[in-house]
């Protein structure tokens, strides 16, 4: 493999850059029109202009990212995440052409892409799941009957849905046949696919995922977990590995099942399989992503390990070299996704110029950017602007050097998380551990971080005002 093109943008196509150089692999960026001086088309060894801003037009156009790639005399592609990454014609499409996928097979891309295949498919490998139905439900009268069986609340979710979408709770009975209807006709006019199923709904669920890496002699390892209850509306906030909740026990059963998920659907290459944990700390395989994850990079730090070398080597054919054995925790690692969105009007993408860009810069600082000084922030792709990452010993060391490099990150021009993060990050709630996916919704509003802002700003003008007085003091003291 000498020449590899990435299919995207961004912080994660330099990332992927990174590494390729490392290896001594060429690399291709494509760009589209508004993206013509991003950083990753210079960091790259070649570009090539792909088509207009809007991703319809460059970044999804597969056929045409194929005819670039069979040009440049490329030898593989890699689809980062979101565009392309879990397109299963694409990746069929690349391998059509001679040209490497790096990702799993159209296959388990294909399977994995419907909740409902995907369940199918782990059903003969004892993998526990939420109790629901194994199928597609239209019936309603059988599906309520179904419900009751289940137990109240349930919850229904749309087969072709994902990231939340098409999901709705019912608390009683009563609700059960509108709602149901609701969830067909949204599943239908969303998705093209009225498929809904039903699970039974747990209440207060922490989000933990599993990093896997499979190669293609048949070997699978597990890289540990990442807690991700921490989001908003679907989008994640703050990632972070190990969770503190996780035994020793419980992670290597997690990982055993997460290795299972990947065995059943002859699964190659980095992919991530969901778990919800209950309160009483029973686990559920939910869905498996088949991509790299945007946040990765807490499980390369916590395991001394380049996943997307490991990509490569595995795309490469090569057998994986690290064991399950030999795969051990080392420290803690946290990520705060930047966004270009303001905390304090409901996280509005905030559009314009970075008139003020720098990185704060320091030991076991990590960020994974795409952005510099003086760019304006595109409106058409999403609006993260990086990923700042931290590692300690400990999760405590982790947590301050995260706040401490919050304040070190200066950005001016536009309006961004990173006052969300430190809200999140200097709560009792989430320093004590004990927390689940309804951290947000129960803790934070606008008004809450104004007040903290407030409060922030009077004590440095109070500060500010003790050194004033110390520095008349001085002044004075002469004159006694
Ligand atoms: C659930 C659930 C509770 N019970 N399934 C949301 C996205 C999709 N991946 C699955 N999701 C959920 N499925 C049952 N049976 C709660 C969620 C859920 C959630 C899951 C992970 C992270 C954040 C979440 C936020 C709200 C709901």
């Amino acid at each position: 493999m000498k020449k590899i093109l990435i299919a995207n943008r961004g912080e994660i196509a330099i990332r992927i850059m990174q590494t390729a150089k490392k290896m001594g692999i060429k690399t291709v960026a494509i760009y589209s029109t508004v993206d013509r001086n991003a950083p990753h088309v210079r960091f790259a060894d070649e570009a090539v202009l792909i088509g207009e801003a809007p991703s319809n037009k460059s970044y999804l156009l597969g056929d045409k990212i194929i005819e670039v790639a069979k040009k440049r005399g490329v030898d593989a592609i890699h689809p980062g995440y979101g565009f392309l990454s879990e397109n299963a014609n694409f990746a069929e499409a690349c391998e059509n052409n001679n040209i490497s996928f790096i990702g799993p097979k159209a296959k388990a891309i294909k399977i994995m892409g419907s909740k409902l295949a995907a369940k199918e498919a782990v059903k003969a490998y004892n993998i526990p799941m939420v109790p629901g139905t194994d199928e597609a439900i239209s019936d309603i009268p059988k599906a309520k009957k179904l419900a009751k069986e289940i137990g109240f609340p349930i919850l229904i979710k749309a087969s072709a849905g994902g990231g939340g979408k098409g999901m709705r709770v019912v608390e009683k009975e009563a609700e059960f046949e509108s709602q149901m209807d609701r969830a067909i006709s949204e599943a239908t006019s969303a998705f093209g696919d009225g498929s809904v199923f039903i699970e039974k709904y747990v209440r207060e669920p922490r989000h933990i995922e599993i990093q896997i890496m499979a190669d293609t002699h048949g070997n699978v390892v597990h890289l540990f977990e990442r807690e991700c209850s921490i989001q908003r509306r679907h989008q994640k906030v703050i990632e972070e590995a190990p969770s503190s909740v996780l035994t020793p026990e419980l992670r290597s059963k997690m990982g055993e099942a997460a290795i299972m998920v990947a065995k059943s659907c002859d699964y190659v290459g980095a992919g991530t399989v969901e778990f919800l944990l209950d309160e009483a700390h029973n686990f559920y395989f939910l869905e498996m992503n088949t991509r790299l994850q945007v946040e990765h990079p807490v499980t390369e730090l916590i395991t001394g390990t380049d996943l997307v070398a490991l990509q490569i080597r595995v795309a490469r054919g090569e057998e994986l070299t690290i064991t399950q054995e030999n795969l051990k925790i080392n420290g803690h690692a946290l990520e705060l996704r930047v966004y270009a969105e303001d905390p304090l009007n409901n996280f509005l993408p905030s559009v314009g110029n970075l008139e003020v860009y720098k990185i704060p810069k320091g030991e076991n600082i990590r960020v994974d950017n795409g952005f510099e000084e003086g760019m304006d922030i595109p409106i058409y792709y999403d609006p993260m602007l990086s990923k700042l990452i931290t590692y300690a010993e400990t999760r405590e060391e982790a947590i301050e050097l995260m706040i401490t490099a919050i304040q070190n990150y200066e950005i001016e021009g536009i309006k961004t998380t990173l006052p969300f993060g430190s809200f999140v990050c200097e709560h009792d709630a989430f320093r004590s551990g004990n927390f689940n996916t309804h951290f947000v919704k129960k803790y934070y509003s606008p008004e809450t971080l104004r007040k903290k802002q407030e409060e922030e700003a009077k004590i440095a003008a109070l500060i500010a005002l003790k050194q004033y007085l110390k520095d008349l003091k001085l002044v004075r003291l002469p004159l006694k």
